[in-house]
């Protein structure tokens, strides 16, 4: 399909897909809805695939939710509008191979939910983190009462979540909200070497990894670590732990 407001490429087995349409701020409305479901089916079904990126053109990653397009919204669009989000983020929020946003300016509203359902957040040292909804009388609808308060604790989210407050790169990265700030004209580049150095890896110990990481914060502790343990039997015979004990044996580089 034609997109136009997402620009996406593939190479060296990592898909970079950037949200553009800096004359709004990136601001999410249903076209982006309509064109991120239409990417996650594509890149779902591409095998070559193993981590993807995602960032913004401009000055903003992503403003929030087209505030535009809301204006006029009642109870049942606003309803429909929300469920549509939250189930393209949980959509992405599942995909097999890891996720990394690149975050390269405003992450705000819904921005900060788009990022708040990759997996890892890079941003760059002009970002600026916020849940500004209650500035416009509304709360968070792509799930960002719930994420927000599982990354950076109850009270961070509040904090955030009750002041609007804008933090910078650093603040955000203090509360965990980020996992490294970069200068702005690194951040593409941070971004390509942690994904290269993750597609190194052995690609189903990493899908593994994350399906039992993020599942595992569902369930009560035992079942996470029955869960574990079910998922690491089953990396013996798989094919892929054989080589990667091997090439350690045999000091070589696995070929997965
Ligand atoms: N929606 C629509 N347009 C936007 C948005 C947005 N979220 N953000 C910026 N824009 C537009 C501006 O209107 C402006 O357009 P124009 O040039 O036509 O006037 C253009 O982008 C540039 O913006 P500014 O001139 O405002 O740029 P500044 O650098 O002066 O300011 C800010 C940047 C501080 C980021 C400012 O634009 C701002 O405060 N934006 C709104 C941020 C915000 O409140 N975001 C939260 C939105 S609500 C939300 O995300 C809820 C998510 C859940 C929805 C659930 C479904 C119901």
């Amino acid at each position: 399909m034609p997109y136009n407001i997402l620009k996406p490429e593939i190479r060296e087995g990592i898909a970079l897909v950037t949200i553009s349409r800096p004359q709004a701020l990136n601001a999410l409305n249903s076209d982006f809805f309509r064109e991120m479901n239409a990417w996650l089916d594509e890149v779902g079904k591409n095998a070559d695939v193993r981590v993807m990126i995602l960032t913004g053109e401009g000055k903003a990653f992503v403003a929030g939710a087209d505030i535009a397009e809301m204006a006029d919204m009642g109870p049942e669009a606003g309803k429909k509008f929300s469920l549509t989000g939250q189930a393209t983020f949980q959509r992405l929020e599942d995909m097999a191979i890891p996720v990394i946003a690149a975050v390269n300016g405003f992450a705000l509203g819904g921005g900060c939910e788009l990022a708040m359902a990759c997996d890892i957040r890079i941003a760059s040292t002009n970002a600026k983190f916020g849940q500004p909804e209650v500035n416009l009388g509304l709360i968070p609808g792509y799930a960002g009462t719930q994420r927000l308060s599982r990354i950076v604790g109850l009270s961070n989210a509040l904090y955030l979540l009750m002041t609007a407050d804008m933090i910078p790169a650093a603040e955000a990265f203090r509360m965990g909200l980020v996992q490294k700030v970069t200068e702005p004209e690194q951040l593409l580049d941070e971004a390509w070497n942690m994904a290269r150095k993750i597609a190194f890896k052995g690609p189903l110990a990493v899908k593994n990894v994350k399906k039992v990481t993020r599942s595992g914060m569902e369930l009560p502790f035992p079942d996470a670590c029955s869960l574990e343990a079910e998922y690491f039997g089953n990396s013996f015979g798989n094919g892929e732990s054989g080589e990667g004990m091997k090439a350690f044996l045999e000091k070589r580089n696995p070929k997965w």
